[in-house]
């Protein structure tokens, strides 16, 4: 690959920003003015630089803890950065992300990230995007060694060979992981080899040769660009400092650093063009001085950059919805089923706007048939039958939600969602309000809850209360096909990730559901039956139970109110606070474990909020602090039944 003078030279510029910035960094780090965590990558300069060289300003990359080098040679803006390591509200990400996740969006930087090999999966959704949208869009995804002994990494390389995503896999190798030698951590000498076992082209350069690992990163993008699929470049290079700064941990002789600063990627590139007579010795000297002026000015800019105001510290966990956007229902219905409730808004929902896709476990089949007859109409590109890969599953949703796409994700029980945990709780809830509001993450993962079935402890669960403990997540759990199509068309045209749990006991359950388009708003609790005597706030199949109960209950004349939150969250506290001040007394029925359940919460706020109108203790109905049993018998035992409402009930109204 030839390149002219210009081009060398603006290699070796980008080089020597990365250094300087992040020798500054050090500096300014060592003298207390940096908080936080630093990851430095002096001496990997050359893989950054040559990985970014070759790519189009549209193209995306996706970093890691050890970031600042990909983003400056993406084109990362010198102030914004040291600002947002400053911590200042001027930086990247308004202070509020730091040296580990810094993004910029509109340079296709999709984020340095804190979690060892999240971003694999990012970028297998950002290529995803990219494929969906035939836009031509590559995407490199730069990660450690160590994240290759990461089941993240093999899920997403799994994913981006089957369906020939555009990514190239650009490992920085550079020899540890953390305080340990790669050696120790996997019995595979190169990550490389690694990328066979998925059927993925691979190759090994010299990370610290800037033109080897730009000339390996072309090839890789044109095959990619072409619908060759992913390749994975293992460059070969070494971290000169610490693991962090302020590491003195001495895990690596002094012989060994010194060693690899002679091979120095700056210093090579410099010394071969003036060898070669390509460039001057003055030539260098100027770019050096245009260097240390912009990475001075970027010192000056974060020091004098006012730090966020702490009355700003809660914005951008959720984007706002806009709740003009309710579209009311018609009054004639068609009596369905949950799950053809919710198939319709899918289906909907897909012809309305070409950015929804479906992924999911067998979702060409459909699991309780929800998604079925879907990839006939819809087209493999849209409807997107995955490996067994929760993990990737989620975490494509939040690259492709970060790119352009809506995605529908499907867990095929609620149970596995533990198998997706740091895409749910350290990505999508979090990437909006530590990017300082600049992404959005449109995306919903259905999966169902619940249990009846005797399908034992592992396809039983009910964890929608477990989510509702981190902020950024919208947390939806129907109770009729009427609630169940409005709300899952919300959470599709949401700018928020949504978790939408379907309770499995009830998705053959008929129900009216109105005709033609409407949407239920997030936070907007519906009693489901009036009454004036005891509130009863269920979710859930715990609706159709409390309802029950309240007709045989009304016999006696006891008078029930049942109020269906409809979300988790956002959850309209309100409305059972005014039915609780109107009652007098509050029932909570959940599936879930009673121990940190919903109830709990609706407990607290009734105690603060209503208080003075309580003429009874409050009664929550939950299933028992145990696993839940296969045993028939056993489950019933363990899981509320009618009987345990109604219990509950007369222990305070005294019937
Ligand atoms: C999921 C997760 N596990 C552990 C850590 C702690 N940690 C941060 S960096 C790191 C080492 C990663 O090594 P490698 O991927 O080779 O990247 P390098 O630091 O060498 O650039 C570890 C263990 C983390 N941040 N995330």
């Amino acid at each position: 690959m030839s390149s002219s003078k210009r081009e060398l030279l603006d290699l070796y510029e980008a080089m020597q920003r990365i250094r300087r910035f992040e020798e500054r960094v050090s500096e300014q780090f060592a003298a207390g003015k940096i908080p936080g965590f630093v990851h430095l990558c002096i001496g990997q300069e050359g893989v950054a630089v040559g990985a970014c060289a070759g790519l189009n300003p549209d193209d995306y990359i996706t970093s890691t803890h050890r970031g600042h080098g990909h983003l400056i040679a993406k084109g990362g803006e010198l102030d914004k950065m040291m600002a947002e390591l400053y911590g200042k509200e001027t930086g990247y990400c308004k202070g509020r992300g730091g040296s580990m996740h810094i993004v910029d969006v509109g340079l296709g930087i999709l984020g340095a990230n804190g979690i060892v090999g999240a971003g694999t999966q990012i970028a297998a959704g950002a290529g995803l995007s990219s494929k969906v949208r035939d836009s031509g869009q590559v995407v490199v995804c730069f990660f450690g060694d160590d994240a290759s002994t990461e089941g993240m990494f093999h899920e997403s390389m799994n994913l981006a060979a089957l369906w020939d995503l555009p990514v190239i896999f650009m490992c920085e190798n550079n020899l540890y992981g953390q305080f340990t030698p790669y050696e120790k951590h996997t019995r595979v000498p190169n990550v490389a080899e690694k990328a066979r076992a998925y059927g993925v082209p691979s190759v090994i350069v010299d990370g610290n040769d800037v033109l080897a690992v730009r000339e390996a990163t072309d090839e890789a993008a044109k095959r990619a660009r072409s619908g060759g699929g992913p390749t994975l470049i293992e460059c070969k290079t070494y971290r000169w400092h610490g693991h962090m700064e302020g590491d003195v941990y001495g895990y690596r002789t002094e012989a060994e650093i010194e060693q690899w600063k002679e091979k120095c990627p700056i210093a090579g590139l410099r010394s071969r063009l003036i060898a070669e007579g390509i460039a001057s010795q003055e030539e260098f000297d100027g770019i050096d001085e245009k260097v240390e002026a912009a990475v001075a000015a970027a010192i000056e800019f974060a020091e004098g950059s006012p730090d966020p105001d702490p009355s700003t510290a809660t914005e951008n966990v959720y984007a706002v919805e806009s709740r003009s956007g309710v579209i009311p229902e018609s009054d004639e219905v068609d009596q369905l089923p949950m799950a053809v409730a919710i198939q319709q808004a899918l289906r909907e929902e897909m012809e309305r706007d070409e950015s929804v896709v479906i992924l999911g476990e067998d979702v060409a089949i459909g699991v309780f048939g929800v998604t079925a007859g879907l990839l006939s109409k819809f087209g493999g590109n849209r409807v997107l039958d995955t490996p067994i890969s929760e993990n990737v599953i989620a975490g494509a949703a939040v690259g492709a939600a970060m790119t352009g796409l809506r995605p529908v994700a499907e867990i095929e029980f609620g149970d596995f969602l533990t198998c997706c945990m740091d895409p749910i709780i350290n990505q999508m809830a979090k990437l909006r309000f530590m990017t300082g509001g600049q992404v959005r993450l449109p995306l919903v993962i259905r999966t169902n809850t619940g249990s009846g079935f005797s399908a034992g402890a592992q396809h039983s669960q009910s964890l929608e209360a477990l989510l509702m403990h981190v902020p950024g997540l919208t947390i939806a759990v129907p109770s009729t096909p009427r609630d169940a199509k409005g709300l899952l068309r919300t959470a599709i045209r949401s700018d928020n990730p949504v978790l939408f749990f379907e309770h499995k006991g009830i998705y053959f359950n008929p129900g009216a559901v109105p005709r033609g388009e409407y949407t239920i708003p997030f936070g907007s609790a519906d009693i489901k039956r009036p009454g004036t005597d005891v509130t009863v706030v269920a979710i859930a199949a715990m609706v159709n139970k409390a309802l029950s109960v309240a007709e045989r209950l009304a016999e006696e004349g006891i008078s029930i109110e049942v109020i269906d939150p409809r979300t988790l969250v956002p959850l309209d506290r309100q409305l059972i606070i005014e039915s609780v001040k109107k009652t007098g007394r509050l029932v909570i029925a959940e599936e879930g474990c009673l121990t940190g359940g919903f109830g709990a919460e609706v407990a607290a706020t009734a105690a603060k909020e209503a208080f003075d109108h309580l003429d009874a203790p409050i009664e929550r109905v939950a299933a028992r602090d145990t696993p839940v049993p296969f045993a028939p018998k056993l489950e019933q035992a363990v899981i509320p039944g009618e009987d345990r409402i109604e219990e509950a009930i007369r222990a305070i109204v005294g019937g």
